[in-house]
């Protein structure tokens, strides 16, 4: 049996189990059977992947020397001398920040290894930082790990300096590269293979253009395969689109994935320019098939550049901006990588440190008190009349039981009920993905002056959009209202709905 059969197994289980042991059905003598899985459910790995939420970037490498976003491949190593260079400073700041690990470019475009790679000279093992002997992912692994921090590492698949790139040795190469990382490092929670590939470039002197074939060159699926030998548990972030990457670029790296967000995608072929083509972004279309599950994940800097320019150190994104880009990334069902980049000297710039501060404290503060906890719920329709599967399931505070219907049902609602009138501005919703992504679109209405009215996200383009894919998680901000009563009603599903978290908070 496959992992995700018995995931999914386990999870039904589980909801079966409390039913059972505590004798809860209503319905008297009648077994009332969880639901069955929508297909495609995400694999174990990517239900381990979308609990981390908020993770960081790190990019550094010898643009932070040369002021450039894209190296060309023909800076010398003799320019990588920090001064105090201090991983476990990255490590703190990405903490304080919310960050539940770091992905680090191990190698960028410019070909540069940040780790004495046996299989080049492009490295800090040629540099004077540490007499050659330093190696920046060692020292990142070993702070992640002392800051409780995951560790994962961004490597280029274009390189501008190396000689064959564009030829068949090139993959062996990367391939030898990818297996130091992957097996001398420690366990990994993914891997980035950055989507800008082949155009001019250094390539060891001949200083030409080399075209490639994103989709053929790199024989991703022989890939794919040795990281799975090396790390089974690691998701892979690919924007190739192809069919066994994990994880999806959401077509922008401005802060935001659009809405409808589905984690369903067709399953073969190129999806990120198949969809362009047709005027679809990644994440909009749901009606393809067959499909694959293919979450989303935004990244996004902190500054404008992804590496370091003294030239920015007055443009670090504010406060509110950052809780925009979490309310529309992470509040939209993806995941959220967050860049800090190093300054020449190894450190994380003051202000950035201070703002990722500010940004992880905002959040904690704001999601500190559920108050859908202290709400009495109604549901129009419970599966088979039983408690095992009753709306209190969406606020028990467990993940694992949920709110169910029956199979028949696509449109319920269900009512939080207040003893006190209560303050409130966010409301955050979740489906147990496991057993698939279902909903497409609901409605929040409160109860006022003997009518129920709408509430409106306050960070949505078009109310069209708004209210329409939950997933993984939703959070609906709006102005805050004192309500007794609040209703969430599924206004179209896929398959019966179920929710396993309702939650609600007042954001000062
Ligand atoms: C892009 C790269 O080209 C940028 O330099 C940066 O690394 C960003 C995260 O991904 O595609």
């Amino acid at each position: 049996m496959s992992i995700v059969a018995t995931l999914v197994l386990a999870f039904i289980f589980a909801g079966n189990a409390v039913g059972r042991e505590r004798n809860l059905s209503e319905n008297e003598g009648a077994r009332v059977t969880a639901p069955e899985p929508y297909l495609p459910v995400p694999s174990a790995r990517q239900l381990q992947w979308h609990d981390l939420d908020t993770y960081a970037f790190i990019h550094y490498s010898l643009n932070t020397y040369t002021d450039q976003e894209w190296g060309y491949g023909n800076e010398s190593p003799s320019l990588f001398n920090p001064s105090d260079l201090d991983c476990r400073q990255w490590a703190r700041v990405c903490r304080q920040a919310g960050m539940r690990g770091i992905i680090f470019t191990a190698k960028h475009h410019c070909g540069f290894c940040l780790w004495p790679s046996r299989y080049t000279d492009y490295s800090v093992g040629n540099s004077p930082w540490k007499q050659g002997k330093g190696d920046v992912v060692r020292e990142l692994a070993d702070a992640c790990r002392k800051e409780g921090l995951k560790f994962a590492v961004y490597l280029s698949p274009w390189d501008r300096n190396h000689p064959d790139y564009g030829k068949p040795e090139y993959i062996t190469y990367f391939r030898n590269q990818l297996r130091e990382l992957l097996t001398e490092y420690g366990p990994m929670f993914e891997v980035w293979f950055d989507g800008a590939n082949g155009g001019n470039g250094w390539y060891g002197g001949a200083d030409e253009t080399r075209h490639i074939d994103k989709l053929t060159y790199y024989h991703w699926d022989e890939t794919f395969d040795l990281v799975r030998k090396w790390q089974s548990t690691l998701a892979i972030w690919g924007d190739t689109g192809r069919e066994r990457a994990d994880i999806r670029w959401v077509g922008t790296e401005k802060g935001f994935v659009g809405l409808p967000n589905w984690n369903l995608l067709p399953a073969y072929g190129d999806i990120t320019n198949n969809m362009r083509q047709h005027g679809v972004e990644p994440g909009r279309e749901e009606n393809a098939t067959p499909l694959a599950w293919v979450p989303g994940e935004v990244d996004v800097s902190i500054r404008p550049g992804w590496f370091y320019h003294k030239s920015e150190d007055d443009k670090v994104r504010s406060l509110e901006n950052l809780m925009k880009v979490y309310y529309q990334s992470v509040g939209r069902g993806a995941s959220l990588i967050l860049n800090f980049p190093v300054m020449p000297n190894g450190r994380i710039h003051p202000t950035d440190s201070l703002r990722g501060s500010q940004f992880g404290q905002a959040i904690r503060s704001v999601f500190k008190k559920d108050l859908a906890r202290k709400a009495t719920l109604q549901a129009s329709n419970v599966r088979g009349g039983s408690k095992q599967f009753a709306p209190k399931r969406a606020v028990d505070g467990s993940p694992n039981t949920y709110w169910a219907t029956d199979d028949s049902v696509r449109q319920a609602s269900l009512t939080l009920t207040f003893k006190h009138p209560t303050a409130v501005n966010r409301f955050l919703i979740e489906e147990p993905i496991a057993l698939g992504q279902r909903i497409s679109r609901f409605s929040l209405e409160y109860w006022s002056d003997g009518q129920w009215k709408p509430l409106r996200d306050e960070f949505s383009e078009d109310d069209d959009s708004a209210l329409t894919t939950i997933g993984h998680r939703r959070i609906v901000c709006f102005p805050t209202v004192t309500v007794t009563r609040l209703r969430f009603t599924v206004l179209d599903s896929k398959a019966c709905p179920l929710i396993s978290r309702i939650s609600l908070y007042c954001a000062e």
